[in-house]
This record gives structure tokens, sequence and C-alpha cells, in this order.
């Protein structure tokens, strides 16, 4: 059941979340002393985040659809319940061509913000799958705090892939350097999948780079020289970490990406994917746990 702006109007705080249509879709504007934040009910979609005194923490294409046939290009895509092809049903999952519901949002003692959305539950029977219970907290503060959690409601064990799609803000693609992988183990998706491992404390980005790197826990850090900032992607729940820019020649060939737009993002994905895909036991539950932060360097 789609959205009614009238009715969603009663989740808005004063000085701290409104809620108005933006181009037909449903947005969610969240401003804390500091920060601000933009959230789609399309996706459950976050496509800002900005601490007052840096650039934009997230990246969106200048050329995005925003509409509900199209998933948002940048920000913060959910991709549920699978990740990657699927020759019959595309690309990274329904959870992220979705409305969700907005169900709560509440500003807690420390100034923080927090919006919970659930996917709707006759979606994964629509998309024939299994009818899992799947929320989603965005927690708006100093540091942008995302939580994906999903619960098997079944009798039989649930199987699922997840992962916060993360698009990055980078002043210039061959002037940052990637962190915190150093020794994991990842399938180049720019070689079919070979699988190789990552030997330096830090990597750059001079060509397409499509890396799925696998269990792999820890943080990573985007250190960028021309932004003069680092950013931290610290998570937990979380046992695949995917990086992704297309270069040119994959972002001439997407309409929803500007041709020079390469330069100027990365995405640093935070999941559970491929033989990290997440089984669970009837009744049990999984949260992907994704915390953005920055600081000057
Ligand atoms: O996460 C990297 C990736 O799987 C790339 O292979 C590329 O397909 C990218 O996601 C974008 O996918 P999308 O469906 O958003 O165009």
């Amino acid at each position: 059941m789609p959205n009614n702006i009238e009715q969603l109007r009663k989740h808005e705080i004063a000085n701290r979340v409104t809620i108005e249509k933006d181009g037909g879709l449903p947005k969610i504007t969240v401003t804390t002393s500091n920060t601000a934040a933009e959230i789609y009910l399309h996706g459950a979609h976050v496509t800002r985040f900005r601490k007052n005194s840096e650039p934009p923490l997230l990246f969106v294409s200048a050329k995005s659809h925003f509409d509900t046939a199209h998933s948002i290009r940048g920000g913060v895509p959910i991709i549920f319940p699978w990740f990657g092809d699927r020759a019959d049903v595309g690309l990274h999952g329904f959870a992220r061509l979705t409305e969700w519901e907005l169900t709560k949002t509440s500003e807690k003692p420390d100034g923080s913000v927090q919006l919970h959305f659930s996917l709707p539950e006759n979606i994964s029977a629509k998309n024939g799958w299994p009818t899992a219970k799947v929320d989603f907290t965005v927690t708006v503060h100093d540091k942008l705090t995302m939580e994906l959690t999903v619960t098997n409601p079944l009798k039989e064990d649930f199987t699922f892939e997840d992962c916060l799609h993360t698009y990055f803000e980078v002043g210039e693609i061959e002037n940052i350097s990637i962190a915190g992988l150093k020794g994991i183990s990842y399938l180049d998706k720019t070689e079919n999948f070979a699988r190789k491992v990552e030997s330096g404390d830090a990597f750059k980005i001079s060509s397409e780079t499509d890396r799925v790197f696998l269990n792999a826990p820890g943080t990573v850090e985007i250190r960028d020289e021309k932004l003069r900032r680092k950013i931290l992607i610290e998570k937990s729940g979380s046992n695949s970490t995917v990086v992704w820019n297309p270069w040119i020649t994959k972002a001439k060939a997407m309409p929803d990406f500007g041709d020079m737009e390469f330069k100027h993002m990365v995405c640093v994905e935070s999941g559970n994917v491929a033989e990290n895909k997440i089984t669970l036991a009837p009744g049990a539950s999984a949260t992907l746990k994704v915390v953005l932060s920055s600081q000057p360097i």
C-alpha cells in the first residue's frame, strides 16, 4: 500500500524531521545540530548525509532516476535478498525497488534522530520469495548508522544475501586510497571472478574495479587527498566488503550515470554475499550494521 503523504506527516518532528513529495517520491529530510540526511521511502534509500562543515559523504548521480521503476543511482541502495545478477530476476534483489513503510521516528536525548522502516510483508511473496521480516533503522547524528535486520518467521531455514551498497563522494578517484583489506581474499569481477588476495596495506583505483572481498569483517578507510578527509566504514554482522568503480566504459554504458562521474565516486559496500550468504534457522535474526563517519586529515 503506497504511503499517503498526509499519513506520513504524523512522523514529522519539529526542526528535525520533515516529509515531502520530491519528484513524485516521498522524501524524508532529517536535520540535527551539525548534520543533515535525506531518505526516500522508495527503497528506504538514504541519499544524503552531510556534516555541516564538509562536502557530502554520499554520492548521487546527477542523472539518477527518481521513479518507482528504477533504483536511485547513488546513496545507499539496500540489496536484499540476493546480490549480483540473476538471469531471470535481475540485479541486486527487489528491496531497493520497493516502497518501504516508515513505522517510527524519534529524537533521542543525545540529539540523534532515529527512523524505522519495514519492508512490506507481501513483497517477498510477490517476488516468489519466502516472507522474511525485514527492518531497517537509520540513526542520524555526527555519524550515520544503518542497521538492516532480517528475521526468519518460517518453520524452515531461510537463506539470503544482503548488502548496503554505499556510494561515497570523493574528490578525485585517483587521489584516494582504500585501507583495511590487507590479506583478505577477493573475487575480481573484472577478471571473471578470479580469486586473489589483497597484499597492500592500502590500494588505489586507476581502472574499472569490482572486487568482492570475502570473510572481511573489518573496518575499511577511504583516504581522500583532494577533499582532505578520511571516511571510516565500521561494521558488524557483515563478512563481505565490495569495492566498485565502473570507470569510463561502464560509466558510459549506464544511462543513469554521467560519463565522467566515475571520477568522483567509489562504492565500498558492506554485506554478506556469495559464500558469506546467511542461513537463518526458524525464528533467528541477523543484523547488518554499518557506521559511517569522516574526519579531516
Ligand atoms: O557491487 C558492484 C556491482 O555488483 C557491480 O558489478 C555493478 O553491477 C554495480 O554493482 C551496480 O549495480 P546496479 O544494479 O546498481 O547498476
